[in-house]
């Protein structure tokens, strides 16, 4: 297992110490984003929101190793991962609210998140196969939870990818969880990282608590993917949160003494004394990144809240080149009840 904090000075890494550095600031303002919108949530604001608390290091992590061409394909919990690979903060605000994904049109690799568990897998690979047909050097990175591996489309995936050699990583973010359902009950292999013997290609583990570890593991996955192929990673990490805003953990877990503790611990505050004691982050920076960070999600709230609401009838856009009778009837039914509301 890919393992860097206390084990390793930030000079025997990969990393230079400006890049360790960027690592804490793009944690920071992940989670600065994410505090910000649970409590916009719990304020009315938008209607429901997955929090990725806990997973931190392993979306920056991910996010830092890739190239500007490689693409993204995220779920609903890689708000992080999008964050740090240049997507505006303002454009996850405004999809909460109910705006279209990519209000700002970025030209960033990034596909929408997925919602139905699973689903993105097959569309990370058949990126992948073009990509590969048409020789075009770019690596796809797709992100999964741990439940998502019992889904067919998983398997799909896998196999597709593993017979055309597409060139994709797959990082399952393992946080334990799958709502209620813990990892054990989920699969009874003995890892997650062991699935893909299945299929021909290469499983590996990772510390996802330490974005250096995540990082270094998921470079090495993607020059594997261009050479050879798929690639999955096995992220160990942790939701710390709930699974959404309308989840109740205590229901279901008190803590996980199971599970070791440098798993469930805070890995903004793990990196944060691993880089005091390596005397690259001090006080006064720390303040610095944190008010920058804090900054930047105001302003992204700010332009959101400028926005007009989207009008309820654009959910029934971009599904249907011609919208069958029934749904034509729901989106006259939405419309109407609009503009009752507005009169
Ligand atoms: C196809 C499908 N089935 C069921 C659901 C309901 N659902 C939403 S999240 C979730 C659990 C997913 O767990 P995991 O893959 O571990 O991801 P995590 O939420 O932990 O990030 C389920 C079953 C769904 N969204 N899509
Ligand atoms: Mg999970």
């Amino acid at each position: 297992m890919h393992r860097a904090i206390a084990e390793r000075d930030v000079a025997e890494t990969a990393m230079t110490e400006d890049e360790a550095l960027d690592l804490y600031r793009e944690m920071v303002r992940a989670r600065e984003f994410d505090n910000r919108a649970l409590a916009l949530q719990r304020r009315g604001w938008m209607s429901g929101y997955p929090p990725f608390r806990g997973q931190e290091a392993t979306q920056v992590g991910v996010a830092h190793a890739m190239e500007q061409s490689d693409w993204l394909v995220p779920t609903y919990r890689s708000n992080a991962a999008q964050i740090a690979r240049g997507v505006p903060m303002s454009d996850l605000f405004a999809f909460r609210k109910g705006h279209a994904e990519f209000q700002s049109g970025h030209d960033i690799p990034v596909f929408p998140q997925a919602v139905p568990i699973a689903t993105q897998l097959p569309h990370a690979v058949g990126l992948g196969m073009a990509s590969r047909h048409r020789d075009d050097e770019t690596a796809i990175l797709t992100l999964f939870g741990d439940g998502a591996t019992s889904e067919g489309d998983f398997h799909e995936a896998m196999n597709f990818a593993g017979v055309f050699d597409a060139p994709v990583v797959f990082c399952c973010e393992n946080n334990g969880w799958a709502i209620s359902l813990p990892r054990e009950r989920q699969t009874a292999s003995e890892t997650i990282a062991g699935k893909a013997t299945a299929y021909g290609f290469e499983g590996v583990q990772v510390d996802g608590m330490d974005p250096i570890a995540v990082a270094e593991c998921v470079a090495d996955a993607l020059a594997t993917a261009h050479e050879s192929g798929p690639v999955l990673i096995e992220s160990l990490t942790y939701r710390l949160g709930a699974h959404t805003t309308s989840d109740d953990p205590s229901r279901y877990r008190e803590e996980d003494p199971e599970l070791p503790e440098w798993r469930t611990g805070d890995p903004v505050e793990r990196y944060e004394a691993y880089l005091r004691e390596q005397g690259l982050l001090d006080d006064e920076t720390v303040t610095e990144i944190r008010e920058d960070a804090d900054a930047t999600v105001d302003a992204a709230v700010e332009h959101v809240d400028a926005m007009a609401d989207p009008e309820p009838g654009e959910v029934f856009d971009h599904v249907y080149e011609r919208l069958p009778a029934e749904l034509q009837r729901q989106r006259s039914a939405v419309q109407s009840a609009g503009d009752s509301t507005q009169n």
